[in-house]
Order: structure tokens, then sequence, then C-alpha cells
């Protein structure tokens, strides 16, 4: 049987292989992926994402086992979860997911970015795609949070579950920065410990500020304490990210929107890499780089112009062209 259909009959073993072969950066996988693209199960994704430590894999493991209970298989993409702030916490995540890899319905996958030959951005979306088209009912993908991570969850997810703690003023201070409006549901875990009705207090400010920018037919993102680590608060999550998924079916248009954004993301993102790794490699086009260099250095083309020159192939010397 062709791989792709080995994959889209359910074939996790071949997924897997399929994954590891897209980490090593092999390149055949390509006509693979374009025929699971099209004929993968569009399964929306839910990003799982939030400052080290704040409780996402206790979260996310939580999670699988309400799937699991309703019968749900589920597959999780854990991107860099060896963080190095929470280096003690590495062990627990894995004596926890090695209870559910037992579990032929949880398909768990572990992605790191360090250590790691090509683009890791690639990789990540590739992977989603493998994930979609080998029968599963939910996709969860766990990422460390806002501006420390080089995967912007934004561009794969559907519905970004943004995990919070009570402590810290940094997090007040993301919330000012706006850095926190990428939330459609918002948990503020460890609610055992001082401070979460504060944090509760701030997030909800911050969010009827952004809402109150959008209108009236935008969701309204909740606020919901939890406590991952005995299950306190998780159905009322779920209910949540649920809600949100139901909001996408009553609003198709605002999905499509998400949906073109998103795939327009990634194309850029995907034409930026491809553009640093031509002018890193060596060769003609990092000859080609240098020599504009020297035009600039030696003021006889500005900046500007000479990108325009280089994106257009042009030899360094020629007159520049400006548009
Ligand atoms: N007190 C308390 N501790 C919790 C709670 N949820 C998780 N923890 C603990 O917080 C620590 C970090 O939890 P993780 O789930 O590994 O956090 P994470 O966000 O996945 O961490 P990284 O992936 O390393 O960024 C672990 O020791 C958990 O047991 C909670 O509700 N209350
Ligand atoms: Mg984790």
């Amino acid at each position: 049987m062709h791989e792709a259909d080995l994959v889209l009959s359910g074939n996790w073993r071949a997924a897997a292989k399929l994954i590891s072969r897209i980490e090593c950066g092999d390149e055949s996988v390509t006509p693979v992926l374009q025929r699971l693209y099209a004929n993968g199960a569009r399964l929306p994704v839910l990003g799982v994402t939030g400052p080290p430590g704040a409780g996402k894999s206790t979260i996310v493991d939580q999670l699988i086992g309400r799937c699991r209970a309703s019968g749900h298989r589920v597959a999780v993409l854990a991107i860099d979860p060896s963080s190095p702030i929470t280096g003690g916490a590495i062990l627990g995540d894995r004596i926890r997911m090695a209870a559910h890899s037992a579990d032929p319905g949880v398909f768990i996958r572990s992605m790191a970015s360090r250590g790691r030959l090509g683009g890791l951005a690639a990789a990540v979306g590739n992977s989603l795609i493998v994930l979609d088209a080998m029968g599963v009912d939910r996709i969860v993908v766990e990422t460390v949070g806002v501006g420390q991570s080089e995967i912007d969850i934004s561009r794969h997810a559907q519905t970004i579950l943004l995990v919070q703690t009570p402590t810290g003023g940094d997090h007040i201070q993301a919330i000012k920065a706006g850095l926190l409006d990428i939330g459609d549901v918002y948990a503020v875990n460890k609610a055992d410990t001082v401070g979460a009705d504060r944090m509760v207090s701030a997030l909800r400010e911050s969010v009827e500020f952004r809402c109150g920018r959008n209108g009236g037919e935008s969701w309204q993102p909740p606020i919901i304490k939890t406590q991952a680590i005995d299950g306190t608060g998780v159905d009322e999550l779920i209910d949540a990210i649920e809600a949100h998924r139901r909001h996408f079916v009553a609003h198709p248009e605002q999905l499509a929107q998400l949906l073109r954004s998103q795939a327009r993301a990634l194309l850029i993102e995907q034409v930026t890499e491809a553009m640093q790794n031509r002018y890193s490699q060596h060769g003609g086009e990092l000859e080609r780089l240098e020599g504009w260099l020297d035009e600039i250095i030696a003021r006889r083309c500005h900046p500007y112009a000479a990108a325009w020159m280089l994106l257009h192939g042009r030899e360094p010397g020629s007159i520049p062209i400006i548009q």
C-alpha cells in the first residue's frame, strides 16, 4: 500500500515513521504530504500555550483523560517539552505521558527545537498534516508561550488555550503589553496558590478591552480557574473549548477568515525561511549578496534598491532600478 494510504487507513506506525522523516528534513515526503493534505480530516487544532511550568502538560494530560472517557482518539504534539526552566518537571511529564502512551487511542509525539536539522516551523506544520490524516478525533499541540517559542501557534491552531498562573508580576506586565491577546480560552491554573482571583480579574480586564474593539459577533474568551493537578475546573475548561469550536460552526465566515490569514502567515514564513537559507549557504547566491553588500557600503546603491536588485537576481554593479 502507498505510504499515504497507510496513514489514511489509520496505521499509526506509518504515521510515526513519516513524522521521523519530516524531522530529518527528508524531502521525499513532499508527495506523501500532498496526498494527506488533500485527504485529511481537516480537524480543528487545539493549541495549548503559556509560560514555562504553568501546567500546560498537566492540563493536556487531563484533556487526554477526558477525551478517552468520551471514546475519542487523540493526537498530541509537544514542541520543545524539555524547557530548561522547569527541568524538574520533565520527568513528571514523561511518567504521565507514559501512562497514556500505552493507550492505543492516544498518539503522543515530542519535537525538540534544539540540535535539529532543518526548520522547526516546517516540521511542525508538516507533522500536523500527518496527525490530521491518521484518523484521530482531536489534535492538541503544546508549545511554550508567547515570545519564548520559535513556533507561533496562532498559525496552526483554531482554538488557543492560554495557560497562566496566579504568580508573577511578569504576567501582569505581559497582559499590559498585549502579549496575551492570542487566547480564545484562558486557564488560570494552580488556582490552589495565592493570587488566582487577582490574575482572573487582570485577564478579564484585558479581554474586555480587546473584545470591546472587536464588536458584537466576536467570540468572548472565557477565563477559567483550574487546578490541573487534581482536575478541578477541567470540565468547565473543556466546555469552553467546545463552545469556541461551536462558535466557528455558527460563524463560518469568521473561520474562513482565520484559515486564510493562517495560510497567508505560513506561506510568508516559509518564503522568508527559504530566502534566509538561500543566502546563508555558500555558492552563487551568497556571493551575489556579498557583492550587493559592497555596493551598499561603498554607497553606490542604497539598501532598499539593493534588496530589490538581489530579489530580482541582478548582478552587483548593475545599475539600480528603483521600483
Ligand atoms: N500546585 C499546583 N501545581 C501544579 C498544578 N498544575 C500543575 N502543577 C505542577 O506544576 C509543575 C509544572 O507542570 P507542567 O504541566 O509540567 O507545566 P508545563 O507548563 O507543561 O511546563 P513546560 O512544558 O516545562 O513549560 C509540575 O510540577 C506540576 O505538577 C496545579 O494546579 N497546582
Ligand atoms: Mg510541558
